[in-house]
């Protein structure tokens, strides 16, 4: 496969990059975050959706590599911020079952000199399927060093409550997909309510993603959610775009 073999030299080529989106407490109306994107600019076919290349990348094993470059490039990013704001990095399941992931996450911490409570990994559902024990084991070891775990993309795919019950998760992120108008969209609107109940009453913090208009977002401030992301609050762009955010000055 072409795409393939374009992945594994993608990096040294200087062809990916990463784009950071914020989050946004809803209250107060202040950045809590980003999360980091990544970006790829095929030479011959231009940017390239994660959505198509990540899936090549995971079954080639080339987002190893990949993914081990989006968190130490994000890591030193974010240690590099005048404000100790979170950092979100997606997380695949190749990545997360592999026997030196834990280790490596340290190492990328400490040559960043990034404070791992900064540092919030992101997994969807499915990274769990393939071995829970394992994936149980990994979490609670980067849970002790003090990163935090978010469950991305909550309610799609092999969604199940016992994964909240059963995983240590710090964080709901309620799928994009239940969040698009909701204000107008009664299946979506009782979902999304049930989703903040349910966090509520396990303690959970949710965080509402791809909020796109002023109604939607009155819907989840009417209903309690304290966090949001999408293209209201911000498209992901490089990080330059976010100096103001990054670096307040007193
Ligand atoms: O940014 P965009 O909406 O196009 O991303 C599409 C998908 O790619 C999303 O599911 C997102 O989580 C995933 N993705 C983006 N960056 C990364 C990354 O660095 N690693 C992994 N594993 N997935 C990513
Ligand atoms: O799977 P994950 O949640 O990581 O996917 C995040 C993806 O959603 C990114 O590719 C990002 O570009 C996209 N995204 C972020 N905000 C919005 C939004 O408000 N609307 C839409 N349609 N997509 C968004
Ligand atoms: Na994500
Ligand atoms: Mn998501």
């Amino acid at each position: 496969r072409i795409l393939e073999h374009d992945l594994r030299h993608a990096i040294a080529n200087g062809e990916m990059s990463i784009a950071y989106q914020p989050q946004t407490h809803l209250g107060s109306n202040e950045v809590t975050g980003f999360e980091a994107l990544l970006r790829w600019k095929h030479p011959a076919r231009g940017d390239m959706s994660p959505a198509i290349f990540i899936p090549i990348a995971e079954e080639s094993g080339a987002i190893l590599a990949i993914g081990e470059w989006v968190m130490r490039t994000a890591c030193h990013e974010a240690a590099s911020w005048g404000r100790p704001l979170k950092i979100a990095i997606n997380v695949s399941a190749l990545q997360l079952n592999s026997p030196d992931f834990v280790s490596l996450v340290r190492e990328i911490l400490d040559q960043a000199k990034l404070d791992p409570s900064r540092l919030e990994l992101e997994i969807t559902e499915s990274v769990l399927i393939r071995d829970p024990d394992r994936a149980l084991q990994t979490l609670t070891l980067l849970k002790a060093i003090g990163v935090s775990i978010a469950m991305d993309d909550f309610g799609t795919g092999y969604s199940s409550l016992s994964n909240l019950r059963n995983f240590p998760f710090d964080k709901i992120k309620i799928d994009r997909s239940f969040v698009r108008s909701i204000d107008v969209n009664m299946p979506a609107a009782a979902i999304v309510r049930a989703v903040l109940g349910l966090g509520r009453g396990l303690g959970l913090p949710v965080i509402a993603e791809g909020v796109e208009t002023s109604g939607e977002l009155a819907f989840l401030n009417a209903e309690g959610c304290k966090e949001a992301q999408g293209y209201l609050f911000g498209r992901p762009a490089p990080i330059e775009v976010f100096r103001a955010v990054t670096h307040v000055e007193a």
